[in-house]
């Protein structure tokens, strides 16, 4: 660069950061409302994010026009969960303004990670599939694909997770009481969701009547794009008390009945169900469902007839995407709203639902599998009940037709189990009404063919398909590891941000002089930082030099987090028998939340954190092990977390993690990877090969076959004396010395109550494959060029990559294009 090039930047930056500061002083005190010598940080946190937010608003017009000029096809992705996070350094990456942000909040006295640090995480979301939803928008958005997301405005999000006396406290996350500065009200977007009732029958048509209605609200927040104009919105709505409602009440002079009815009904957008495992089976949960579901139809249609008379262009303007089953009440809302509301024949009605809706299976677990009692969907939505049946009718009767000769197979296609108890099946509903049926990892698509959906796999083979997931390079490393991208900037470029495949050319660098050694430092950097977090958090010293071993996620058993501990005491254990030996320094991190009704994973988490205390302070172990529980684990930790990771623990029962999206995060910041051969763990050891994953235990027909044959696992606890040793000392109270019996329930579960997810079975071979990691950590330039390697192949796990597999085999979608943006005036 020559100097006049350098210098004309460098005025450019100057004239920017004047702007800014102007911006955000101009925001403080005309938006805030506060004078710069009374402002709190979180008042300059509110001042810069608006100021920020004025930079997206223009480029989002920009996108809204373009797409309606463009009269694009818009995919609408419905999800009951967006587990976004924070968004204030999202934003101002995307829009590569963190120099000049950084420099104006200097230039204003303002401490700028204070201020960042203050931002609470929107945290709509249990875990992995809320997330994968708030990766997808990051990348429809980047790929310009024209994307809505809609879902729930939960005024209280997932708890806050405190661990008092080694066990879980859930604390309400009110995460709206500063203000969300990214959001912007629609109060002119209202739309009236019906409950209850009955139904009138007149001629051939259905009425729906007596209802009791809620209103949704509309709230728009802007989903950015990386390196391109375009953007997105996400649409959250909220429950607000109809009037007429209110008046009723009090009109017959009862006050306090009005509030208590409005309180009521806004009940509905409340708050998030903190279960990412099972089924609630309550009724507010249902009624959040269709909540949503029917607000958004309505106004994904209102938007249609904007333009469009008729509903024959619909398939060809409009995809409906199902986040799970939780949105499958959108199946019977579209067919009442074409039938009932738009006179559409039935059989006309039912085509354009099959080319609009398609459905992501995330589960196979059976008590994941939503059901509704039939009693209580008639109940609530009585009118929906009844176009349910239709459509099995016409379903059954349709495949009676087929014949066969399997005289069982209507009973178990059915819509409606009658095993007990009557129940709609929604995962089947949502086979029946869409046109694609896809799961989250190869393995996991395949299963579900073979295991839940295969009777449909038989019948409509063409209907099934995989998207293995991704997460979003932006946030999980750009915004998470600045180090580790800084120095892919210098070795690739720029581009990896919006072409993750460019990773694959690190296998070059391997030699470079220099590289590896600048690797190694921003690890440990990394673990400098999370140092400094856990010292702070739980007075908890932790040595950088020693690997850093960590299993963050839902505390499940499936997950086996309990895996973990059995490994981690016996390390304890070997360590006591033999101090003089030559160990590898470990920390061994945990953290992640448990639903608030599962006693046997809060077990799990005071048996952790009973385990860490005791080791912790346990002099003979001399600082070669250190286990830590970080609460409340979320977005915002996870990015500091998973770049300082050397070991990711991805240890579930083989066949029973869908994909996993933690697993792709580690390895893109240079952890190596423990694991199964279970979800998308299979494609990542394609993509960095055997020899730079760790893969133990059994196989998933492995799996089945040891149940098949009878699964002894008191046998196993019998014949080895190590695992004996451990499990004996959890049982009998080492680690619990104030109550001794307290993780008998623990030591049934797995010897006594048949070890449901097989630890046993698998604890040999993991201990084994942990001594592995052991003598690779040992020789630190293979361990780094390894994990390397594996940096070097997470290009496939870009979300990027995932959504352009969606657009073009689902959605049939094309990218809105915006006109480039003239030169931004600061
Ligand atoms: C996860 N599912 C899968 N469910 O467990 C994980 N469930 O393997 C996969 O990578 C991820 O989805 C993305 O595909 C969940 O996270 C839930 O959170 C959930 C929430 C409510 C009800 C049921």
């Amino acid at each position: 660069m020559d100097l006049t090039q350098f210098e004309h930047q460098y005025e450019q930056l100057a004239r920017d950061v004047g702007a800014f500061k102007r911006a955000i002083s101009t925001k403080l005190m005309y938006t805030v409302g506060k004078d710069p010598v009374s402002a709190r940080p979180e008042d300059w946190l509110h001042a810069v994010s608006h100021a920020v937010r004025d930079h997206l608003v223009e480029r989002w017009m920009k996108t809204t026009r373009a797409q309606y000029a463009q009269d694009v096809k818009r995919v609408y992705y419905l999800s009951m969960e967006f587990l976004i996070g924070r968004t204030f350094t999202n934003a101002v990456l995307a829009l590569e303004l963190m120099p000049v942000i950084r420099q104006a909040l200097a230039e204003l006295d303002v401490d700028v990670d204070k201020v960042l640090d203050l931002e609470p995480d929107a945290a709509l979301g249990n875990g992995g599939l809320g997330r994968l939803a708030a990766c997808f928008l990051d990348s429809m958005a980047t790929l310009g694909v024209p994307g809505f997301g809609y879902g729930i405005r939960y005024d209280y999000g997932m708890f806050r997770q405190q661990i008092v006396d080694g066990r879980q406290v859930e604390v309400p996350d009110y995460w709206l009481t500063g203000g969300n500065p990214w959001e912007f009200p629609r109060p002119e977007v209202q739309f009236r969701v019906r409950f209850g009732g009955h139904l009138e029958q007149h001629g051939d048509t259905v009425r729906w009547v007596g209802t009791d209605d809620v209103l949704a609200m509309a709230y728009d927040t802007i989903i950015p794009g990386y390196g391109t104009e375009a953007t997105n919105t996400l649409r959250l709505w909220s429950a607000k008390a109809t009037e007429e409602m209110n008046l009723r009440a009090f009109n017959q002079g009862n006050y306090f009945g009005a509030v208590e009815t409005k309180n009521h009904s806004e009940n509905v957008s409340r708050v998030l169900y903190p279960d990412d495992s099972t089924a609630s089976g309550r009724e507010l949960r249902l009624r959040q469902e269709y909540f949503f579901v029917s607000a958004s139809l309505q106004d994904l249609l209102r938007r249609y007839l904007r333009t469009h008379t008729g509903f024959e262009a619909l398939p060809d303007k409009v995809s409906v995407h199902l986040n799970d089953t939780h949105p499958v009440l959108a199946i019977p809302e579209l067919m009442r709203l074409l039938v009932d509301e738009h006179r559409v024949p039935w059989t006309h009605a039912w085509q354009l639902c099959q080319k609009v809706f398609s459905y992501t299976n995330h589960t196979l677990m059976h008590e994941a599998l939503e059901t509704w009692p039939v009693d209580m969907l008639g109940r609530v939505l009585p009118r929906h009940l009844r176009i349910i049946f239709d459509i099995n009718a016409h379903f059954l009767g349709g495949v009676s037709q087929r014949g066969g000769g399997d005289p069982d197979l209507l009973r178990r296609v059915s819509l409606i189990d009658e095993t007990g108890e009557r129940r709609v099946r929604m995962g089947y509903l949502a086979v029946v009404a869409s046109h694609s049926v896809n799961g989250v990892s190869a393995l996991h698509s395949d299963l579900m063919k073979a295991s839940i959906f295969r009777d449909f796999a038989q019948l409509w083979p063409e209907r099934f398909n995989n998207k293995t997931n991704g997460v979003t390079p932006r946030r999980w490393l750009a915004q998470a590891n600045p180090g580790l991208a800084a120095l892919l900037d210098q070795r690739l470029g720029r581009g990896w941000r919006r072409q993750l495949d460019q990773l694959d050319s690190l296998r070059h660098a391997l030699d470079l002089q220099g590289f590896l050694g600048a690797v190694r430092k921003v690890k440990r950097q990394n673990k400098e930082r999370l140092g400094r977090l856990v010292l702070k958090q739980l007075g908890v010293d932790l040595n950088p030099d020693a690997l850093f071993d960590v299993q963050v996620k839902r505390i499940h058993e499936y997950k086996r987090q309990l895996l973990n501990l059995l490994h981690v005491v016996t390390r304890y254990q070997r360590i006591l028998a033999n101090p003089d030996a030559q160990w590898v320094p470990r920390v061994v991190v945990f953290a992640g939340k448990a639903a608030s009704a599962y006693r046997m994973a809060k077990l799990v988490i005071q048996l952790t954190n009973d385990i860490a205390r005791v080791i912790n302070n346990d002099p003979r172990v001399g600082g070669r092990l250190k286990v830590v529980f970080i609460p409340n684990y979320s977005v915002s930790l996870a990015e500091v977390i998973i770049p300082a990771a050397d070991l990711s623990e991805q240890i579930s029962t083989a066949g029973t993690e869908a994909s996993g999206t933690g697993n792709m995060k580690f390895a893109l910041n240079g952890a190596l990877t423990i694991g199964t051969l279970d979800g998308a763990n299979v494609e990542i050891r394609e993509q960095v090969g055997d020899e730079n994953i760790f893969i133990f235990g059994h196989t998933t027909p492995e799996v089945a076959d040891i149940r098949a044959r009878g699964y002894q696992p008191r046998a196993i606890y019998e014949a080895d004396a190590e695992l004996r040793a451990v499990l004996d000392a959890i049982r009998d109270g080492v680690f619990s010395p104030d109550d001794p019996g307290r993780y008998q329930p623990i030591f049934d579960a797995l010897v006594n109550w048949g070890d449901h997810y097989l630890l046993l079975a698998d604890y040999a071979s993991y201990v084994a494959t942990q001594d592995r990691v052991d003598t690779l950590y040992r020789n630190a330039d293979e361990w780094t060029r390894r994990a390397v390697l594996n940096i070097a192949g997470m290009g496939l796990f870009s979300s990027d990559r995932t959504i352009a597999e969606y657009a073009h085999e689902i959605w049939h979608t094309r990218p809105v294009i915006v006109p480039a943006a003239a030169p931004h005036a600061g």
